[in-house]
């Protein structure tokens, strides 16, 4: 049997024995690993394509774990996963109990640093670098971030700075051209302006035809002229931003030849102030389907590797599609309504606007806190933007949506995506914070809806609305109704009754009402226990007369406790059940039984949606036993 090159490699320092040919055979092993366990478990796959040899490299020339490869946002790092000791588990990679997509400091001392979120690589290795030169330690340090990462401002911060203090550190820019989408804005037109070497041609060019003017010696004037052209190509081509910043540009290197990268890499090593290395590979190399639609395969489900055919058999639309779609129709109607997004056009459903109606669209790169005051602009010069983003990134532009918007009370309209429990991707991408973070801020409303058309109507009340409002949403199918064809007002501040029971109240949140309600439905069944169940609808203001009007109705005696559930898809800490007990503290209801159903962890471990639902008891089963037991239920007859 042919020995595979991977058998030879379980650490780093096992591929410094590799030859060229070896390592490329290694490459060509590891994409086939990649793409079978993304295809069978979902994950990032045209990223990790695209730096399969970059990895190799770096690895190979670097001394991990002594030298620290810090990498962007993080979901590029199933090589490097599968290169430090963790190939035999790479099959487990976003499962429960499984390797985290992302790197996980607590996973293996190769990890450097918990990333999730883009474009923190930079800062992290400058502080780093400085730490380093302060103890007088000698490693280096090395942070990889993609063209996409570059365009946030945390980055080019951190740009800012290491030209300044100018500590030794590598930079390795993975320029692919693309974002989750094609990259856009000044950056990277600047990039791919350098990588295309169009300077040096257009100038290659002017010579040659001078040259070729001049009769009879023109040609071998040509060829000595070669040797000058290289010394100029080296004075021309290099990036002047980073140079002028005080970074020294090095580049542009191919990717996806290892010889060149290695020689890059090793060459590096002797600078002993910041370089940025600029290495162009392409997204999703070496499996056409993702070579050819690579955002398609950014975050991909699960497929057929044969014809690239995603396994979807849900035809339910998610709440990202339903989004979309509303704010396609709404502008139809007004085109004043601006769509925002900060680098996620598709996973947001916005890309539907962007086809569309492109002038009514906007893609800001990844830069949340530049779109959140950017629509701050927009809505004081009369337009009406509609921002949508995912919950853990909006808590990057917190200061702005506190600062920028609420303290002005700047009318604009945020769908919060993947609010709540996320499966998949660990702890750096949970939508567990956002009630929490936004529920002391002044003027705000923040909605829930219980299923898709509460969505849509909830985001058509909210353009009609004089102030930020925030609907907050999951990442799972919708229920699946029948969709109403026509809009309608959902007023701020009410809530909904969906049952009637005496024995308590079931105070829930957003798509978990369904869950509440099919739980009562069971504890009537085989208990006999009667709940009033309301849909909350509007987390702030919150509907205060209904829910005390229920209490009243409710307590059977003043000396019987009140039964009180609070279910909610998030941390309960700060979060909306935190609201419900400051209504009964503000009304002096001192006597009652509360239970509380919500996230109880931080770090919430990775596991698919169901599995997290479960695990918090926010499933019908969950919600079901947790009451059985608190109350104490005994089984009817
Ligand atoms: C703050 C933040 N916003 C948005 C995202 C979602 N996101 C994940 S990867 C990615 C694209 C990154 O592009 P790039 O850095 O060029 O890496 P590539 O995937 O192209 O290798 C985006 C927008 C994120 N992780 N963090």
């Amino acid at each position: 049997m042919i020995q595979k090159q991977l058998d030879k490699v379980n650490l780093p320092k096992d591929l410094k024995k590799l030859k060229y040919n070896e390592l490329k055979k290694l490459s060509q092993e590891i994409r086939d690993i990649i793409i079978r366990v993304v295809s069978e478990n979902g994950g990032h796959l045209s990223s990790n394509l695209g730096v399969v040899d970059l990895t190799i490299a770096l690895h190979r020339v670097f001394d991990a774990p002594t030298d620290k490869i810090i990498w962007d946002v993080g979901h590029q790092c199933y090589t490097h996963k599968i290169l430090t000791g963790r190939k035999d588990r790479i099959h487990t990679i976003r499962k429960k109990e499984g390797l985290v997509g992302f790197p996980d400091m607590h996973e293996s001392e190769y990890d450097v640093l918990n990333t999730g979120h883009a474009s923190t690589s930079l800062a992290f290795a400058s502080g780093m670098a400085l730490a380093r030169d302060k103890n007088n330690e000698n490693f280096h340090i090395i942070a990889v971030l993609g063209d996409g990462a570059l365009t946030g401002g945390l980055a080019l911060e951190a740009l800012n700075h290491i030209g300044q203090v100018k500590q030794r550190l590598i930079i390795v820019l993975n320029d692919n051209k693309m974002s989750i989408s094609p990259n856009v804005g000044g950056i990277s037109k600047y990039l791919n302006y350098i990588a295309s070497g169009r300077s040096y041609i257009r100038l290659k060019e002017i010579v040659q035809a001078i040259l070729f003017s001049i009769p009879v010696i023109g040609k071998k004037m040509v060829k000595a002229t070669r040797k000058l052209l290289t010394i100029l190509r080296m004075m021309m081509v290099p990036g002047s931003f980073f140079n002028d910043l005080g970074v020294k540009y090095i580049g542009p290197i191919k990717g996806h030849k290892l010889k060149e990268m290695i020689e890059a890499f090793e060459d590096a090593k002797k600078y002993d102030f910041p370089i940025l290395l600029h290495v162009v590979t392409s997204k999703g190399q070496g499996y056409k389907p993702a070579e050819e639609n690579p955002s398609d395969y950014h975050s991909s489900s699960p497929f057929n590797i044969t014809d690239g055919q995603f396994k979807k058999d849900d035809i339910r639309p998610s709440y990202s599609t339903v989004f979309g779609q509303t704010v396609l129709k709404l502008i139809r109607n007004d085109r004043k309504i601006i769509a925002l997004t900060a680098a996620m056009p598709g996973g947001t459903g916005l890309d539907l606007v962007q086809a569309e109606f492109p002038g009514n669209f906007f893609d800001v790169g990844i830069a949340e806190q530049y779109m959140f005051t950017f629509a701050g602009g927009l809505a004081l010069g009369g337009q009406k933007p509609i921002i949508a983003i995912y919950s853990t990134f909006m808590q990057r532009a917190i200061d702005q949506i506190i600062h920028d918007i609420t303290l002005m009370k700047i009318p604009i309209v945020v769908g919060i995506d993947r609010s709540g429990l996320v499966g998949g991707d660990g702890p750096t991408h949970q939508g567990v914070f956002d009630i929490a973070l936004l529920r002391p801020l002044p003027g705000i409303i923040i909605a829930a809806p219980k299923d898709e058309n509460e969505l849509q109507h909830m985001l058509y009340t909210a353009t009609r609305l004089n102030a930020p409002v925030f609907i907050r949403y999951p990442k799972e199918p919708g229920i699946g109704i029948p969709f109403d064809t026509d809009f309608k007002e959902l007023p701020p501040g009410k809530s909904e009754i969906l049952r009637t029971g005496y024995d308590g109240i079931i105070l829930a949140v957003g798509t978990l009402v369904y869950r509440a309600l099919e739980a009562a439905e069971r504890l009537e069944k085989e208990f006999d226990f009667h709940l009033t169940v309301i849909n909350i609808r509007y987390i702030k203001p919150l509907d205060n007369d209904l829910i005390l009007e229920c209490f009243t109705k409710t307590r059977k005696s003043p000396s019987v406790p009140l039964n009180i559930i609070t279910v909610e898809d998030g941390i309960i800490h700060g979060g909306f059940s935190t609201i419900v007990q400051e209504l009964l503290l503000n009304h002096k209801i001192n006597l009652y039984n509360l239970l509380v159903l919500g996230v109880t962890e931080e770090s919430i471990p990775v596991s698919s949606r169901e599995q997290l639902l479960a695990k918090y008891n926010l499933d019908t089963d969950g919600i079901f036993s947790k009451i059985k037991d608190h109350f104490k239920l005994l089984i009817i007859d």
